[in-house]
């Protein structure tokens, strides 16, 4: 292996002394210039003042094996670079001038069974001065990251701006993603066997989900959720979350049944236009898909908590939940959704709708202090998770902070020790992993939600039981995303020096300009799962299962509740 030979920028040294460089060993402190062989050193000269030595940063390639986070840190974050095996020294170098201002060694060989690699840490956390860096080793250099008061505003900004991109049924005023109203006409439901049930209804607005134009409010809850939470944990909120977030409350609404109170799973057309389609452009028909269970509980949890962020929508808010709830204890039984015969598009299938349940007992008894619904959560298992389909931990921040005096100590401990129960298991992955994060081998369709899940899960123990290393880890999650990981991707659109680029996603691919800020699903092990990928990755370990390409929607897409978690993350931690 090479030696990382730094040039000493020593302009006095290097006047007296005529040398045009200088090189040193591997171990010499960089405080400590160090003249070459031959040199004439004058005795009686005094010492000149240690001056940083400095690289030629140009003389080093990029190294995709140094990988860390592509934005930064801040001057008190740990910071810590994954480098291969056979590193063994690194410097952190000034891009302005060279200079190489912490030099150290790295730590001991770790495997990686994500990435099956076997990988070394460079800790450079003592480094607090504000600038922009490169960490460089004898084989190359990272990608430039700065450390400052804040690397993530931009980016928190724009994880929050992506959601005005994704709104449907308005004409978009937004420079080349500008379209006219998009899906505006009468949508017919359908019967559970796909049959046109001859009812027609506006259900204009709201946020297309993804990639594809479709609106499903079991994802639509999820993000709602994340966002107004985002709000009310932030040191600084965002003010406009609570105008963004309306927009989809409203559509939200329309798609309750007046009759029942039950509420429609979805809508979309039947099939998934062409990737290249502007949203006003796609104008086959729409239709609904029947009420399900998830949906109506999911929809009566989310109005519940959104009643508290609107006073002057509240009765409207919580009357909407109230008649859902009731739908859902009028048919305990309901099964799973499934797209009716001749339906395509995004599913959100869920044979349990128990989470759901849970969610929104909890919601409405913080919001209302309905003592049926507290019997309910205290007869109903504890559940746990944030992503569509698994919601039971929103229920468990609705009931341990939202609920106050009306908590009953019993559930509050049980529902406690939960909450702290998986955020330590969270923890206890994180630490066995070299890029500490929570996935362990687990890498499928989607996990980059995980990635936020487990960070807000993390922050929400934090939020109950204070502990720095819970704002430690989520933060990692936060590098991991941003470019630590072992594709040296920074996985969110515009972020980032190798920042995803070509998402599977409508409306960037139809201009050929990517929206920013948007979060891609991420690295999925089960290639078989899109064409693109499969011919590209299989076989891959699953850290590495990930392609930046526009036709693979099982790593590379984007949805609003992958973007929702991290939005929630930075919020929360006040970036
Ligand atoms: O949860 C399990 C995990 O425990 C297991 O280890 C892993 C390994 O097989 O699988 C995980 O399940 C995966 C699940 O997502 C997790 O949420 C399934 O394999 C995977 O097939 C499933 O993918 C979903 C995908 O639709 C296909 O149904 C994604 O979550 C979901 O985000 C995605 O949603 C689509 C919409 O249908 C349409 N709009 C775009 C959107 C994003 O691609
Ligand atoms: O574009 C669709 C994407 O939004 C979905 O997540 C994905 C899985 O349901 O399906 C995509 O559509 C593809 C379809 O499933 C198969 N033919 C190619 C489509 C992509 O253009
Ligand atoms: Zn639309």
């Amino acid at each position: 292996m090479k030696k990382l030979v730094p040039i000493l920028l020593c302009c006095c040294l290097l006047a007296s002394c005529g040398a045009p460089s200088a090189s040193e060993g591997p171990d010499t402190p960089p405080e400590t210039p160090v003249s070459t062989p031959g040199e004439q050193q004058n005795a009686t000269q005094p010492e000149p003042p240690p001056t940083p030595e400095t690289v030629e940063l140009e003389d080093f390639s990029l190294m995709e094996g140094i990988q860390l986070d592509q934005l930064g840190y801040r001057p008190s974050d740990p910071k810590i670079a994954v480098v291969p095996a056979e590193t063994l020294e690194f410097r952190v170098v000034r891009l302005t001038d060279g200079a190489s201002l912490l030099k150290g060694e790295t730590g001991a060989p770790i495997f990686s069974a994500a990435s099956l690699e076997t990988v070394r840490l460079a800790d450079f956390s003592a480094l607090t001065e504000a600038g922009e860096y490169s960490v460089v080793t004898p084989d190359g250099k990272s990608h430039p990251f700065v450390i400052s008061d804040n690397p993530y505003t931009e980016l928190r900004k724009a994880t929050l701006d992506f959601f005005e991109c994704q709104k449907c049924g308005v004409a978009l005023d937004l420079g080349v993603w500008s379209h006219a109203p998009c899906h505006t006409t009468p949508a017919a439901v359908l019967d559970a066997d796909g049959k046109p049930t001859g009812v027609e209804l506006d259900v204009s607005g709201g946020w297309h989900d993804a990639g594809d134009y479709g609106r499903y409010i079991v994802p639509a809850a999820q993000t709602v959720a994340q966002l107004l939470m985002g709000y009310e944990m932030s040191p600084n909120p965002d003010e406009d979350v609570l105008s963004v977030t309306w927009f989809e409350i409203e559509w939200m609404l329309k798609m309750q049944d007046a009759e029942t109170g039950g509420v429609y799973h979805k809508v979309s057309c039947k099939n998934f236009n062409a990737l290249d389609q502007m949203p006003d452009k796609e104008t086959a028909q729409l239709v609904i898909c029947p009420v399900s269970a998830t949906a109506t509980a999911d929809f009566a949890a989310a109005m519940a908590l959104a009643s508290r962020f609107y006073p002057e929508q509240s009765e409207t808010l919580l009357s909407a939940a109230r008649r859902a709830w009731d739908w859902c204890l009028a048919n305990p039984d309901a099964p799973g959704f499934k797209n009716p015969i001749g339906v395509v598009t995004g599913e959100y299938g869920d044979s349990s709708s128990s989470d759901e349940r849970f969610w929104a007992a909890c919601e409405l008894f913080a919001a209302t202090g309905d003592e049926t619904c507290h019997e309910y959560i205290k007869n109903a298992n504890t559940q746990t998770g944030l992503g569509w389909q698994q919601m039971g931990t929103f229920g468990i921040a609705a009931y341990l902070f939202q609920a106050g005096d009306k908590a009953d100590p019993d559930v509050t401990e049980r529902l406690r020790s939960r909450l702290i129960g998986s955020a330590r298991s969270i923890l206890d992955s994180c630490e066995t992993d070299p890029y500490g994060i929570s996935l362990g081998t687990n890498y499928y369709w989607g996990c980059n939600m995980a990635v936020g899940n487990n960070a807000m899960t993390l922050l929400l123990a934090d939020r109950l039981e204070p502990d720095e290393a819970y704002q430690k880890a989520a933060l990692e999650h936060m590098h991991y995303l941003l470019g630590k990981n072992a594709l040296n991707q920074s996985y969110i659109s515009g972020f980032g020096e190798k920042a995803m680029q070509n998402p599977h996603h409508r409306l960037s691919v139809a201009v050929k300009a990517t929206v920013p800020g948007m979060v891609a699903g991420g690295p999925n092990a089960d290639t078989s799962q899109d064409p693109k990928l499969n011919a590209t990755r299989a076989g891959e370990p699953p850290m590495k299962c990930y392609i930046d390409d526009i036709e693979s929607y099982a790593s590379n897409e984007i949805t609003i509740y992958w973007n929702s978690p991290v939005y929630f993350v930075l919020a929360a931690l006040g970036m």
